[in-house]
């Protein structure tokens, strides 16, 4: 509709827009909460998540110098800021998923967010010990274990060639 990517194709029609897109396949798979509130704070956290990942799927717009600046700085946010809340929640309820003990979309955010950090800084988790648990109880579950196997769907970061492509 915009002619812009992401565009997902599925039960028939095309969806377009990050945040449409996400919103249906939670509602469709049942990752939203139970009720509005838990819901909100579901949304809430993918949205917290999805400004930082999206500091690194823009990075490869920039010049190779800007680039190594915004994936340091977003490397920095993650340790100072993002993970420390993250695991301040997990440690405040003490419960297996973000909201309301049930796996939502926002785990999966969150998952992807980490997976994304820790390829650019490995060591990222070494003071999170519950996120840590966190990534490999959610790595863990069937769907996602299959999802993130060698060779599968996960794309890898943007690079140099997405841009030629576009241009
Ligand atoms: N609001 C849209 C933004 C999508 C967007 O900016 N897509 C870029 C690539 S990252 C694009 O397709 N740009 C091509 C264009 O706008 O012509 C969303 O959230 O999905």
């Amino acid at each position: 509709l915009f002619s812009q990517v992401p565009l997902v194709e599925i039960d028939g029609i095309e969806l377009t827009q990050t945040r449409a897109i996400l919103s249906y396949l939670a509602a469709k798979y049942n990752l939203h909460g139970k009720d509005l509130k838990e819901t909100f704070r579901i949304d809430m956290y993918a949205d917290g998540t999805l400004d930082l990942m999206l500091m690194v799927a823009l990075a490869v717009f920039k010049t190779p110098e800007e680039k190594e600046k915004s994936l340091a700085l977003m490397v920095k946010k993650d340790k100072t800021q993002n993970f420390p809340i993250f695991e301040k929640i997990l440690k405040e309820h003490g419960e297996d998923f973000l909201v309301g003990n049930k796996f939502s979309w926002a785990d999966i955010q969150l998952l992807e967010a980490i997976l994304m950090v820790e390829e650019l800084d490995a060591s990222v988790l070494s003071d999170f010990p519950l996120l840590k648990e966190f990534k490999t109880r959610i790595n863990n579950i069937p769907t996602i274990k299959k999802f993130l196997h060698p060779g599968s769907h996960r794309k890898p970061p943007p690079d140099s060639h997405h841009v030629e492509y576009r241009f």
